[in-house]
């Protein structure tokens, strides 16, 4: 089988990788994308998306002739779907006690049908958007069944799910290594020799419901480890125990491997995956539920640290550095950072927040600071919500000498106790319960 053109549906932060990494490969690639200002923004030569080295990847796509945008598909060897699976905001489900939520697949389900009219036999069909389990074989084969042709039959079918790491898309997508679920071994011998054509990682094959539980796999033993590190910080603050001393202590074992405590999970991965097996099987999956209750309750235990450290919030003007959902990004969305900062509002704090990585933010209800110096000068407290480089980099006597402040609040482990304390702050560290105690002695 030869892949001269393809046809990639949905541009987002995986489609749009993808379509110019076959089109800088030599492959015909028409992008398709229901959104008319995408279209126009990519026609114009410009992009809507931030990923290093994206624009010129697009950019040279788009000038070689090989990569070209369009509204609708077309006739092609292979169709690759990559559009999102967000939640519904209004419907939920229900089981014993739990409510889930659930996985809105209408982008999935329009995007299989606006390839119906261009569907051959021989082709490809390619789901990489992350979806629960069955979906490759229980919705997408049906759908395609439309057009009298079967799945694995007379064209083939696979699920292909991305795990590239945003800000590093363009080498992992071509370097990670790629699991190919066919709904025949054939389907996933023709995903393979696909993929195969810029993919330098190992490609798996196996059948497709395995690779959609592969990708669900992975963020969910992500977020249940991280669920049990943020426990773990509750039962440390309750026993007077440091938990990131415990937690380094205990990853000394060979084959423990515990994820940190924080402010919670936060991005558009690990924290909506999981849901996927919850409302897939309810009955099944009390631990997963679980996970994402305490991570999705982490922020309050954050804001009593804060109380125990004000006493009040009340009036209490706090300078909060970090918004973005991890480390070292500008992506805000989705962060608990952002939830914590509306906690402590509610309780009456007046925050500021320092954001390098996206100072002009603008958020509703959230203050932004103009510089770290405007965010810390007339503060009571300084917050560490977010461990990023130049955070963890702060020198604790210069903050000393720009603020009046000298209480400070880690809640990411960023910063050297010890060092914050010889210069006059009291430090108080989520899930450590010893540090206060220790500062009042010293
Ligand atoms: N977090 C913790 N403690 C930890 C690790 C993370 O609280 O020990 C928090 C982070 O602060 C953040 C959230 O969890 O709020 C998620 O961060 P992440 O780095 O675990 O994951 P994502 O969502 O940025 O990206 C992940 C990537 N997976 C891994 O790094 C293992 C990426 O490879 C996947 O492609 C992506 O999910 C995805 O699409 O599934």
């Amino acid at each position: 089988m030869k892949f001269q053109k393809i046809c990639v549906i949905g541009l987002g932060y995986i489609g749009l990788p993808t379509a110019s990494t076959f089109a800088a490969h030599g492959v015909n690639v028409l992008g398709v994308d229901i959104n008319s200002h995408i279209i126009e923004t990519l026609n114009r030569g410009e992009i809507h998306i931030h990923e290093p080295g994206l624009r010129e990847e697009v950019t040279k796509a788009i000038r070689s002739g090989k990569f070209r945008v369009a509204s609708k598909p077309e006739e092609a060897d292979a169709f690759i779907i990559a559009v999102p699976t967000p939640f519904h905001e209004n419907k939920f489900g229900e089981y014993n006690g739990m409510t889930y939520k659930l996985a809105d697949m209408r982008a999935v389900i329009s995007a299989a049908e606006s390839i119906l009219p261009f569907l051959k036999k021989g082709n490809l069909v390619v789901l990489e958007s992350t979806s629960p389990p069955r979906t490759t074989v229980d919705l997408i084969a049906p759908l395609l069944a439309r057009t009298g042709l079967e799945a694995g039959r007379d064209f083939h079918l696979a699920y292909s799910p991305e795990r590239v790491l945003p800000g590093q898309i363009m080498r992992e997508l071509i370097e990670n290594a790629r699991v190919i679920g066919g709904v025949s071994p054939q389907s996933a011998e023709a995903g393979k020799e696909l993929y195969s054509i810029f993919v330098q990682g190992q490609i798996i094959q196996t059948d497709a419901t395995t690779a959609e539980m592969v990708k669900l796999m992975e963020n969910t033993y992500r977020d249940v480890n991280i669920a049990i590190a943020n426990e773990f910080s509750r039962l440390a603050d309750k026993f007077g125990v440091d938990v990131w001393e415990a937690i380094s202590i205990a990853n000394l074992h060979p084959r423990v491997k515990i994820l940190s405590p924080g402010p919670g999970v936060g991005g558009h991965c690990i924290s909506v995956d999981p849901w996927f097996f919850v409302e897939a099987a309810p009955e099944l999956t009390p631990l997963i539920y679980h996970s994402r209750q305490v991570n999705d309750a982490q922020p309050h235990f954050v804001v009593d640290t804060v109380k125990r450290a004000l006493v009040t919030l009340s009036k209490k003007k706090i300078a909060v550095l970090g918004l973005a959902y991890k480390p070292d990004v500008d992506d805000l969305r989705e962060s608990p950072a952002n939830e914590v900062v509306h906690l402590l509002q509610d309780e009456g704090a007046q925050v500021k927040v320092w954001e390098p990585f996206k100072p002009d933010a603008n958020l509703p209800d959230i203050q932004m600071a103009s510089s770290l110096e405007d965010a810390i000068k007339d503060a009571d407290a300084i917050m560490l919500l977010v461990k990023h480089t130049e955070f963890s980099q702060l020198n604790p006597e210069e903050i000393a000498k720009k603020t009046k402040a000298r209480i400070a609040i880690d809640a990411v482990n960023g910063w050297n106790s010890e060092a914050w304390k010889e210069s006059g702050f009291q430090l108080f560290h989520l899930g450590d319960n010893k540090s206060p105690a220790v500062n009042q002695k010293s």
